[in-house]
């Protein structure tokens, strides 16, 4: 195989009114060329968007030169291979036309042979405006819209969020956005293996290949070659490889991520070399096992044998233009997801199937993958185009991600079925029904099933193997999106309120720093119902349904910074109040992935990490919440207004449970301390235990009753704590009403700073009253802390790691730290 690339030409780009030609980048788009070359204003600043829609009405037109050998065209085929084009494309060669294309997910790939010509050769490619070809393609098809603010997007397979959605600004842009090349060959072309794993009893591990060639020849044989670069690669011949002494690929926290490299060669019947292909892959079993049981039915993932609690949140694009993100733009935020002892990442299903640094990473890290196809939210035609144009982009992406260690599931659509469910019943709206059955339950499924190996497919996220989509429905089988807090309203006590069996979206919103607000508009500009800040909020009524959440439990916040701070304490009570209901409901539950871990701009949004980097309060939590041993309280009753705003609360007692994930069991101590904010220890106690595997226990059940009348509600406190050969693992504190009504004591703070080797600090802090959520910074600097927004205990220090970028010393760290907890908001 020959290969030339065409990305690394140079391309010109222009609107094919015929305006002057811009230089442009290959993978990229037109957004992106427009900023590089100034002709636009950031699209992520300010209010630029609504600005910049005349984008999308135009037609543009990329154009490159390429030299072309003698050599190239003595191969019996050349093709033009186009990973990926963003989307009504029309693609020329020497002016001649090459083809047309109208799917973003699909990698094209065309005989262009006979439009070649040595030395000089042209390539166009023509995009036409997506937004006029929504106006005039399946214009019959006028679904209910969720997220689309023109409508329509779901008549073109492209990016479902370019056209906007509550979290992303409307940008829909065009463009080559994956690699571009050409690719001479003669005789036959190696297109592809399918490697499936059987695991065997006696622990061996044999890999059945199978390749795929462009011109069948049934003789042809492959020889392989398997190494895991720290042992002596093993090499043979044939469909089978047998390993005798595999080393398994674990998710996260269950043990090593070991990738083997394969590499395949397919010897045609001519005992020619056809060519190679080389991939790395995880020898390990990934069921997705739904048996009967006495709920209903199981949902749980189980790798090499074991079920997994699976860990982690849903991920959306990287960027709001996702061409040409790199290694390092997945990497910062899917170590993150590692590092706050994450297993799993679902890709949603409204962005794109991602890149291979992005499924590489996750390999590597041991984040499984909950792959859905990129199908969200509004219904999709059926027409047999639409289909065959689907059907063109499962073949693709599946055969592309199925060697994958990480990949665990394809599942159909993000939340069709649910969100459509009144329609999709209805009988008077069959051919709908037929429509989105035929997609989810027929093409997709059947792609995976004959292409992707081993992978299972499950029809949409929520789904519950039924008509049913109730929530009830959720606590016997399937997967469930629960979103009655924050969009329903509900009180967050309601998260307890549902078993599910596995919780696959659940989220609160919260603003970001101020740092990364900065990203998009001068500190003057930040009020947040101003037109900069309200273009970075787009869920409608967002801000108002922040303020609600954060004035059911905080007190009227001293300015801006602090609602900010507020509105993040609020998303950590939030998702921990979810997650650890459902880490308790452990095995009846066996999933929590909140909504939403990342940003594809600085916005106000559901995730924990911010656009920037920076973590939101939300992040520090989940690596305390979704530590593989945990303690956490299970505080039944609540705290209720009665008419004319006379209060009540019957909470009176306190659950205290376990749950742990590690493979092997372990001794800890459970303790518990009863506080009076003024520093007395009203009562304490602990508990020697035994932690077992993927365990979930009741340890113990303490009746408060009598304290709660005695000392008042608004002043005391529980500490509970879990420790494993003497280390505190886990901690958290237990509020026995709103914080708002606690009169939390005005704090001072000691901090000592010791700077280390590389732009390390150790920074310890030392309070003589507890500080609820104590959180630290350092403006203007970039920093990674092993520990923020905390409890900050009497008389306690506490000691935290920070890599800084960049030289530090102790008196300019001094100088510019600043921190607060909670007394310090109002
Ligand atoms: C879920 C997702 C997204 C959406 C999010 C927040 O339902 O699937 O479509 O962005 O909620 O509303």
């Amino acid at each position: 195989m020959r290969v030339l690339p065409l990305a690394s030409s140079s391309w010109r780009l222009r609107d094919s009114s015929g305006s002057a030609w811009l230089p442009a980048t290959v993978p990229g788009c037109v957004h992106t060329d427009l900023l590089r070359a100034k002709a636009i204003p950031d699209p992520l600043r300010g209010t630029n968007e609504a600005g910049l829609q005349w984008i999308d009405e135009r037609d543009w037109e990329y154009s490159a030169e390429f030299k072309i050998d003698s050599e190239m065209l003595e191969e019996e085929v050349v093709d033009l291979v186009a990973d990926g084009l963003d989307t009504v494309a029309t693609v020329l060669l020497n002016g001649k036309e090459v083809a047309r294309t109208e799917n973003m997910f699909i990698g094209y790939r065309w005989n262009v042979k006979r439009l070649l010509r040595r030395g000089r050769n042209t390539i166009r490619i023509r995009f036409d405006s997506a937004t006029r070809y929504i106006r005039t393609h399946r214009k019959s098809h006028t679904p209910r819209e969720i997220n689309d603010p023109v409508g329509r997007c779901t008549v073109i397979r492209k990016e479902q969020c370019q056209f906007g959605w509550d979290w992303g600004p409307r940008y829909v842009t065009a463009g080559i956005w994956r690699d571009i090349r050409l690719e001479g060959w003669s005789g036959n072309r190696f297109a592809g293996v399918s490697v499936t794993q059987a695991h065997h009893r006696d622990g061996s591990v044999t890999l059945s290949l199978k390749h795929e060639l462009v011109r069948p020849d049934r003789r042809a044989r492959c020889r392989w070659r398997i190494s895991t670069g720290k042992e002596a690669a093993c090499s043979g011949f044939g469909s089978a490889i047998v390993i005798i002494d595999p080393k398994l690929w674990w998710p996260s926290g269950q043990g090593a991520q070991p990738l083997y490299t394969l590499e395949v060669e397919v010897v045609g019947s001519d005992g020619e070399s056809i060519g190679r292909w080389e991939r790395r892959i995880g020898l390990r079993t990934i069921a997705l096992d739904r048996r009967k049981d006495k709920w209903g039915e199981s949902f749980q993932f189980v790798v090499n044998g074991r079920p997994i609690f699976a860990k982690g949140a849903n991920w959306i694009p990287a960027g709001t233009f996702v061409a040409g993100l790199r290694r390092r733009d997945y990497a910062r935020d899917l170590e993150a997801a590692v590092a706050a002892n994450m297993n799993m990442i679902r890709v949603w299903g409204g962005g794109i199937y991602e890149s291979e640094d992005f499924y590489d990473l996750c390999d590597e890290l041991g984040l499984l993958v909950w792959q859905d196809f990129m199908f969200a939210c509004t219904l999709y035609p059926g027409d047999a185009a639409f289909l065959a144009s689907s059907r063109a982009e499962a073949d693709h992406q599946v055969r592309r991600l199925r060697h994958r260690a990480s990949l665990a599931l394809w599942c159909g659509n993000n939340e069709i079925w649910s969100i459509n469910h009144h329609e999709l019943v209805d009988p008077r709206k069959k051919a709908q029904r037929r429509h989105y059955e035929r997609l989810f339950h027929r093409v997709l499924p059947d792609i995976v099933e004959r292409k992707g190996g081993d992978t299972p497919y499950w029809p949409s996220s929520p789904w519950r193997g039924d008509e049913d989509a109730t929530h009830s429905g959720g606590e016997a089988r399937g997967d469930s999106h629960y979103w009655d807090v924050w969009h329903g309203r509900n009180p967050v006590k309601e998260y307890e309120k549902w078993n599910f069996r596995f919780a696959s979206e659940f989220g609160m919103q919260s603003y970001s720093s101020s740092a990364t607000q900065a990203m998009f508009t001068p500190a003057g500009d930040r009020n947040i119902f101003g037109s900069a800040m309200e273009t970075h909020q787009k869920n409608k009524g967002g801000n108002q349904v922040i303020l609600d959440y954060v004035s059911r439990r905080y007190r009227f916040p001293r300015d801006q910074d602090s609602l900010i701070y507020l509105s993040q304490l609020n998303q950590v009570f939030c998702i921990q109040t979810g997650v650890a209901h459902y880490r308790r409901l452990m095995p009846r539950c066996m999933g929590s992935l909140y909504w939403q871990l990342n940003d594809c701009w600085p916005v106000a949004s559901w995730s924990s990490i911010e656009f920037t980097g920076r973590w939101r309060a939300l992040h520090h939590a989940a690596r305390r919440f979704f530590a593989p041993a945990v303690v956490s309280a299970h505080v039944p009753g609540d705290e209720v207004f009665g008419l004319n705003n006379y209060r009540k609360s019957t909470v009176r007692l306190v659950h205290i449970h376990t749950c742990y994930d590690r493979p092997a069991p372990a001794k800890a101590v459970v303790r518990w301390d009863l506080m009076h904010l003024d520093g007395r220890v009203l009562q304490n106690g602990r508990r020697s235990v035994v932690l077992q595997p993927m365990s979930s226990v009741r340890q113990q059940t303490l009746d408060l009753s009598g304290l709660l009348a005695k000392f008042g509600r608004e002043r005391i406190y529980l500490r509970i704590a879990l420790e494993i050969a003497g280390k505190t693992l886990s901690e958290d504190t237990v509020l026995f009403t709103l914080p708002r009504f606690m009169d939390f004591p005005k704090p001072r703070t000691k901090i000592v700073i010791r700077t280390k080797e590389m732009g390390r600090a150790s920074v310890s802090f030392t309070s003589q009253v507890l500080q609820h959520m104590f959180e630290f910074d350092f403006p203007g600097r970039r920093f990674a802390a092993s520990d923020n927004f905390f409890d900050l205990y009497p008389g306690e220090t506490r000691e935290v790691d920070v890599q800084f970028t960049g030289k530090v010393t102790p008196p300019g760290l001094r100088g510019s730290i600043t921190h607060r907890s909670l007394a310090d908001s109002y």
